[in-house]
């Protein structure tokens, strides 16, 4: 029988002799979370000790664990849930595709012996997913956490507000919601979270390990909360259904500015059990260079009383008074333009980390090819498969290197997109290759080998019903409905 692949693409592997044969029979173990999650996928029954055993302690590194498959049983231990969780997602891919049904029925499935010593490279390994262009209902987002946490990612990058909506209620500032959630792109609809209905993505994203990082872009891409509310701004606005960016920005030398920042900030904390919150300071252009850097001080003293750790696109660098240890957020190319390296680098000279998700690489909203039914294609674009997989991130800016960055994340940004089924034929396979990128080794990353591994998982993405692009570059498997 041969090994089914694991992707990303785990540290060492080797076979043992024999197989663990998995029936409707079998029991889940060990640490409660994980063991329940994962006989919830498979519809097996939990006890305190199962044939499959999820225990803690043992991890061969941080975030890492060990998988054993004998024919007796199979183990996963490490320090923690997650990484336990992380274990989980490996197994399930040892299973075959049918696993990954919706209701899998289950057969006799074999799962060969072999042992796993696995942990990732960086800590954040993060999706974004833009609600503010086009607004995704709870159902969706919950769907691309699904999606996402099969890639062993950790963070999923809410990002909440933009000219064309508001998309989270703030009690204090109710016309955000109001007039500033009326639209989208292209019209028709919009809609925003209400706070439970945030607080119910936040959880759900908790029970897959995934921390939500929300983002309020200030103080430019504010056009709807200015909408809402014209005293933020020094130009009147209305709704936007467009796609241009950088042509709004908020009052900078307007005391409501900064009573809002506090309050939007303040409310957005409460929500968040996460260590992180995103503030933006990308594309300002229609901030003068002086406002900018007087708003960016000045929010990000504010923001930081919250108790939440910083994040901003890199732009945000050019401010040299961040709140010690904020984390930038790189956008750039591969190969940096005028200014991206210094505006990086002045995160990690203020105490703070970086998040790389070059534009022309990790920008999964980018068309695939020129025939691309959705996507944009600026950005060097289009960003065929290949291009997604074949970069690294300590290789873009000189003098950063893995200990300096967080991590690796992939944005989707949904002006051309409207629904979870173009969300997942944008984003997948290239967010397998981006969550490589963010959890495996460095040393022997290769396309040819990292395709056929693909091919498998596209089997099971079949199986789950993700409607990912059979891009050409890899022979994927022919589709097998469900019995
Ligand atoms: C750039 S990336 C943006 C977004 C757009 C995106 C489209 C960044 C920080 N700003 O406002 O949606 O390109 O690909």
């Amino acid at each position: 029988m041969t090994m089914a692949t694991v992707i990303p693409a785990p540290v060492s592997r080797v076979s043992g002799e024999g197989d663990f044969s998995l029936t409707a029979a079998t029991t889940v173990g060990g640490e409660p979370a994980v063991a329940s999650y994962f006989a919830g996928l498979l519809g097996l029954g939990v006890g305190a000790v199962g044939e499959i055993q999820f225990t803690l302690g043992g991890a061969p590194a941080p975030g890492g664990y060990t998988l054993v498959v004998a024919p007796e049983g199979i183990r996963v231990e490490a320090d923690d849930a997650a990484a336990l969780f992380a274990g989980a997602q490996t197994l399930r891919q040892l299973l075959p595709p049918a696993a990954f049904a919706p209701v899998p029925r289950l057969g006799h499935w074999l799962v060969p012996a072999t042992r796993i010593e696995d942990f990732p490279r960086f800590a954040y390994r993060g999706a974004m997913l833009d609600v503010a262009r086009h607004f995704f209902p709870v159902d969706a987002v919950k769907r691309y956490i699904d999606d996402i946490a099969i890639l062993k990612l950790n963070y999923l990058h809410l990002h909440l507000t933009d000219d064309q909506g508001w998309r989270i209620a703030i009690d204090s500032w109710p016309e955000l919601t109001g007039v500033g959630a009326v639209t989208q792109v292209g019209g028709g609809g919009g809609g925003w979270y209400g706070k439970d209905d945030y607080r119910e993505i936040v959880r759900y994203a908790a029970s897959r390990f995934i921390t939500v990082v929300p983002e309020i872009d200030l103080p430019g891409h504010t056009n709807a909360a200015i909408a809402a509310y014209p005293t933020l701004g020094d130009v009147p606005a209305r709704p936007y259904e467009g796609i241009e960016v950088g042509f709004s920005s908020l009052a900078i030398r307007s005391e409501s500015t900064y009573r809002f920042v506090d309050d939007v900030v303040r409310e957005l904390a409460e929500l968040t059990p996460g260590p992180y919150l995103h503030i933006g300071g990308d594309e300002s252009l229609a901030t003068s260079d002086d406002d900018f850097l007087a708003f960016i001080a000045r929010a990000t003293e504010i923001a930081a009383r919250h108790g939440k750790t910083l994040i901003g696109w890199h732009e945000m660098g050019r401010s040299a008074e961040l709140p010690s240890g904020t984390i930038g957020q790189y956008w750039g190319f591969t190969t940096p333009q005028e200014g991206a390296a210094e505006q990086t680098l002045s995160f990690i000279n203020q105490g703070g980390r970086v998040i790389m998700s070059p534009a022309d690489v990790a920008y999964l909203d980018i068309k695939y090819d020129q025939d691309s039914p959705v996507g944009l294609l600026w950005a060097n674009g289009p960003t065929p498969l290949p291009d997604a997989y074949n970069w690294d991130p300590a290789e873009i800016i000189p003098g950063i290197e893995d200990h300096q960055l967080l991590g690796v994340e992939a944005p989707v940004w949904t002006e051309t997109i409207a629904t979870i089924g173009e969300l997942e034929w944008l984003a997948f396979p290239r967010l397998a290759a981006i969550a490589e990128i963010a959890w495996s080794r460095r040393a022997g990353r290769q396309f040819a080998e990292f395709a056929p591994r693909l091919a498998q998982l596209g089997a099971r993405w079949d199986a789950a019903g993700i409607g990912f692009s059979r891009v050409p570059e890899v022979h994927w498997l022919e589709k097998v409905d469900s019995p």
